[in-house]
């Protein structure tokens, strides 16, 4: 068993290639944080954080991430240098709460470890497919025309699934003449917490236009919420932000509060957990499908690994790589036919190009390991 010798934090900034916009707000880059875990044999492992610049989608964010990682996280896992995921997951889980830092390190250390065997992530998670449908997730646009004009793009270039970003105010009509124009087209919506218990009609309203589920509608914390709401719609309510661990998972679906679940490795803290969650959901008879978090390369190997796993029934906001980013730190995930092909090789499958990663880096740090 190799040890871990020294550990690098690389922070770039990757220009979106056209602004996102949610009910939370905007983005128009990426500031991604790489962790990189280096062995005694000189083995490379690479985990993306997916924490934001600021803490609107959870309490996360990158300057918050790389102080528990370096002050908290790193020095507990480096009591004991072995370079093993389930190691690192058990003593990270003494530590409360910063579950995307948590798996950023861990899947750093996995690809690590499994580079060394030779393994690939998708055969050590159990991925039955060698290429996953995918899906495309459309931010809240200046317009109708334009959103029927993003929409299509998506649709000529091959997505199976599109999903639209809501909020009150963008809601009802937005879906309305997405579906009037794309009768068949599998769609559905993310609101992103951004509706309230008292807003069930205009949630409702949106019923007649067969949505495959509405994602996180309330609050993160409102699980009651959602199952009144589930009752209410005939629309099958999703959960996102709620779901941080196979407890909230396990709770959720026996409240009611969810039929499906979206499943984002860095919002349940790696892949373990992650694993954890489709294996129960599958127990449960619940579908799950594979979020995603505007991730490169490096996270975007990792994901479309997971979302090969036999319970991932719908298609995941596992997009190419340029509906994000004219120029990917990775070689460039390409869609075929609307899917992503699993990646095989060792670990999880892809390195970061190191001329890109220097040219995109605006700040990194070596951590030694003693
Ligand atoms: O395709 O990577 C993707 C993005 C999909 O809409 C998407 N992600 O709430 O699910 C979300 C949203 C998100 C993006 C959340 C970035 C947080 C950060």
């Amino acid at each position: 068993m190799s040890r871990i010798e020294l550990l690098r934090l690389h922070r770039i900034d990757m220009p979106l290639v056209r602004p996102f916009r949610t009910s939370f707000g905007e983005q128009r880059a990426r500031d991604v944080l790489l962790v990189e875990v280096v062995t005694d044999a000189g083995t490379s492992g690479w985990g993306e954080c997916v924490a934001m610049e600021w803490p609107g989608y959870s309490y996360e964010y990158v300057d918050g991430a790389v102080d528990v990682l370096a002050e908290h996280l790193i020095p507990t896992v480096l009591q004991d240098r072995e370079c093993h995921p389930v190691a690192a997951h058990d003593r990270m889980s003494r530590l409360m709460g910063h579950p995307m830092a948590k798996a950023s390190l861990e899947t750093a250390i996995l690809d690590a470890w499994l580079r060394e065997q030779g393994r690939s992530l998708g055969d050590y998670l159990g991925a039955v497919k060698d290429a996953v449908d995918c899906g495309v997730s459309v931010g809240i646009p200046s317009s109708i025309d334009a959103l029927l004009a993003e929409v299509g793009s998506y649709i000529d270039a091959g997505y199976r699934r599109i999903k639209l970003k809501i909020e009150p105010g963008w809601d009802v009509e937005a879906v309305r003449a997405v579906r009037e124009t794309w009768p068949d087209i599998p769609l559905q919506t993310d609101a992103n917490q951004a509706y309230t218990r008292n807003d069930a009609d205009v949630l409702a309203a949106m019923d007649p236009y067969d949505l495959l589920l509405v994602e996180q509608p309330l609050p993160e914390d409102d699980l009651l919420g959602h199952a009144q709401l589930a009752q209410r719609l005939e629309t099958p309510v999703c959960l996102d932000e709620s779901i941080l661990s196979v407890a909230t998972a396990d709770s959720a679906i026996a409240f009611g509060a969810t039929s499906v679940i979206n499943i984002k490795p860095g919002r349940v803290g790696g892949y373990l957990e992650a694993k954890a969650i489709h294996d129960l959901c599958a127990e449960r008879g619940v579908p799950v499908w594979c979020g995603g978090m505007l991730e490169t390369g490096i996270g975007r190997a990792a994901n479309v690994a997971l979302a090969a796993l036999p319970g991932f029934a719908l298609p995941g906001d596992t997009s190419a790589s340029s509906r994000y980013y004219a120029v990917d730190v990775t070689p460039p995930f390409v869609l075929d036919d609307g899917r992503l092909r699993v990646p095989t090789g060792p670990g999880i499958g892809v390195d970061p190009i190191p001329e890109l990663l220097a040219e995109f880096t605006t700040w990194s740090a070596v951590i030694p390991a003693r």
